[in-house]
């Protein structure tokens, strides 16, 4: 990783938009406000010339993460031209929604990612595979160049760690991840609250909607393929926003029989989006036969069929990678 090329280009730029995807979690919320943070305090900008953009909303139990309220949406600041666009967390150039027309128009498109599906679409690329998340990726950035991370900054990339490791559970968790998360505490990171705020706050409405749907979930190939789908009529019934369905398809992995499950659900009438999760399957690969991608245990795609059809070719190309 050439870490003087960040440097240098944050160094000559003048104006900055950072961008999240959507459906933001929180890795990308986490790394978008880390990095806006670093800027802001080792750069020298002022807070009017460094933005931030999300697609669709900020879920409710993100709210906490340093200066994410100063994050805007497209629109607001699509007559602005920035020199230096850098997208975080996004693997793939759809995956920037509204915000896509800004990186674009932009002559310096930086790509911090971590996603081994990443296409390095930017014309600098900040992409490692091996990262448990973004927000590591950013943390090595920081380190090596031994810029000045500060509390809120700390805050930010635990979130970061935290949330795309499962809460330190899952495959990407190594060594070097919990070392990384013990001096972002050293730099005031409170890791409690930091989880209360990411899994014990969730609106009732949502622990209902994942209620009603696990009851309604669908199994087979002895269990082994567990999945939910979601109508926009759920949706509704529970007065749910789109964040509402996170976590689903990781309750549905729990099952001790579970080896893939999937979480579809309706866009439009011929619209379908799918969540992937497995314990062993390389499920990128399903992902990629759709037009999506992501990790081995962890992806998505868009399938541009009704829901039902969309299931039935969905767990078709499950079963190839069960094997
Ligand atoms: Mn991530």
């Amino acid at each position: 990783m050439d870490y003087e090329l960040f440097k240098t280009t944050i160094q000559n730029a003048k104006k900055i938009l950072i961008i999240s995807h959507v459906n933001p979690d929180g890795d990308t919320l986490g790394s978008m406000s880390a990095l806006y943070g670093i800027i802001l305090n080792n750069f020298g900008f002022s807070q009017d010339d460094v933005d931030m953009v999300y697609n669709g909303i900020i879920p409710e139990i993100y709210k906490f993460i340093p200066f994410i309220e100063r994050a805007k949406k497209s629109a607001e600041v699509s007559t602005i031209q920035y020199d230096l666009a850098i997208s975080v967390d996004i693997a793939a150039k759809d995956r920037m929604g509204d915000s896509l027309p800004l990186f674009e128009k932009t002559n310096i498109r930086m790509n911090i990612d971590h996603h081994k599906t990443n296409t390095n679409f930017g014309t600098i690329n900040f992409v490692r595979g091996d990262a448990c998340s973004c927000g590591e990726v950013l943390f090595d950035i920081f380190k090596a160049l031994a810029l000045k991370t500060d509390k809120n900054t700390a805050w930010a990339l635990f979130a970061a760690i935290l949330t795309d490791t499962g809460g330190f559970r899952y495959e990407n968790t190594t060594a070097q991840t919990l070392q990384k998360a013990a001096e972002l505490i050293q730099l005031g990171a409170e890791p409690a609250t930091i989880s209360r705020y990411c899994y014990e706050s969730k609106p009732r409405n949502m622990v209902l909607l994942h209620a009603n749907c696990m009851i309604n979930a669908e199994f087979s190939d002895n269990n082994k393929i567990a999945g939910i789908c979601i109508t926009n009529k759920d949706m509704e019934k529970f007065h749910a926003t789109n964040d509402y369905t996170e976590g689903l398809v990781e309750e549905l992995r729990r099952i001790n029989t579970t080896e893939v499950s999937y979480v579809i659900k309706e866009v439009d009438e011929n619209t379908s989006k799918v969540s992937l999760r497995s314990k062993t399957a390389d499920v990128s690969v399903v992902a990629q036969v759709f037009g999506g991608g992501g990790h081995t245990f962890a992806a998505g795609c868009t399938i541009r069929k009704p829901l039902n059809i969309a299931k039935n070719k969905l767990v078709e190309e499950i079963r190839k990678v069960l094997g």
